[in-house]
């Protein structure tokens, strides 16, 4: 079947110019693959948006001993993550030296706290994949190894009480389907958004044993607006009804869909097709089927976002051996 394309005019365009390529990751391993033979032939690798490169800065003895990567949208939420992080592991040293790692730019904050990393990654499927692009290569030229990555955000909750968090078992794309499309050269490689299972099990395990920190497995969409493409009413520009959005929903729920956000599947496409073990956790901040507009206080959703960060810290502290 040829895919088509409606274009602004709301014509049909043919892609069938277009091929789609199925993209198979390599086995997880305990190394990261970097998937390019021309990395190999450059004599300096700059990692631009994070004002980091190969010949200015000795990267395996600034990261070598990374095992735990976090990353969530804002710079502000992944500082306070370091911190948080850092008073958990009971490390010596004051808060308030915890640095940015990537001050030069500001496209990105990264923390460094012991063996984990925090890094912002923006909004928006482009912004996370620059970034995951730069990161994967910085934890190759690190040489990494047995690197486990979280991404810990807000999603709008479907069916579920606001503050629920939301362990992402498949990440979905806007028609239900667990893959990222990435375009290359005009042609669409389509990769796998399948995400590890026995962390997503761990993870739930670790819900378990805390309090206050509800938590589900289910689908997470990802779509590439937080308006019209999450179905929501209340943007500059909606084109359909009330009826409308609510059966989209429902027809979410019914595939298995139980929040959505705008990361989740080229996070874990990419994160796969370079080998890494990833999870995604994100916190629902409303039930979309009683509305659109965020209106809980302000100190509610401060609290809503520490959840996803306190599970991830529970694992992360009970794989380190801190608590049994
Ligand atoms: C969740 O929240 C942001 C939109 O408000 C977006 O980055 C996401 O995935
Ligand atoms: N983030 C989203 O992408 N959607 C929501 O509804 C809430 C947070």
């Amino acid at each position: 079947m040829a895919p088509i394309l409606l274009n602004s005019m709301a014509t049909v365009t043919d892609l069938s110019q277009s091929e789609f390529i199925i993209h198979e990751p390599p086995l997880v391993t305990d190394q990261v693959h970097v998937m390019n033979p021309h990395l190999e032939t450059m004599k300096e690798d700059i990692l631009y948006h994070f004002n980091l490169g190969t010949n200015t800065h000795n990267l395996p003895e600034m990261f070598g001993d990374i095992k735990f990567v976090c990353v969530g949208g804002s710079a502000n939420r992944m500082k306070s993550f370091a911190q948080f992080i850092h008073q958990e592991l009971a490390l010596s040293g004051n808060i308030d030296d915890i640095t940015d790692i990537c001050e030069g730019t500001d496209r990105y904050s990264m923390y460094k706290v012991g063996p984990i990393l925090s890094i912002s990654h923006g909004m928006g499927v482009p912004s996370i994949s620059i970034m995951l692009h730069e990161l994967i290569k910085l934890l190759h030229h690190a040489h990494c190894h047995n690197v486990v990555l979280f991404r810990i955000g807000t999603s709008g909750g479907v069916g579920l009480a606001p503050g629920t968090v939301v362990v992402t078992d498949k990440a979905v794309d806007c028609f239900f389907r667990p893959q990222f499309d990435q375009v290359v050269l005009g042609k669409v490689i389509i990769r796998s958004t399948e995400l590890d299972e026995g962390i997503f099990k761990e993870l739930l395990q670790c819900s378990s044993e805390l309090d206050n920190c509800p938590t589900v497995i289910g689908n997470t969409m990802c779509t590439h607006d937080f308006y019209e493409g999450q179905g929501r009413l209340d943007g500059a520009l909606c084109s359909f009804t009330t009826e409308d959005k609510m059966e989209y929903l429902r027809k979410a729920y019914n595939t298995g869909v139980r929040n959505i956000e705008m990361e989740s599947t080229v996070f874990a496409a990419l994160c796969r097709a370079c080998g890494l073990k990833a999870a995604v956790v994100c916190v629902t901040l409303l039930n979309r089927f009683d509305g659109d507009q965020i209106s809980t206080p302000h100190d509610v959703l401060v609290e809503y976002q520490q959840r996803p960060q306190v599970l991830v810290a529970h694992l992360i502290k009970k794989r380190l051996g801190l608590i049994i």
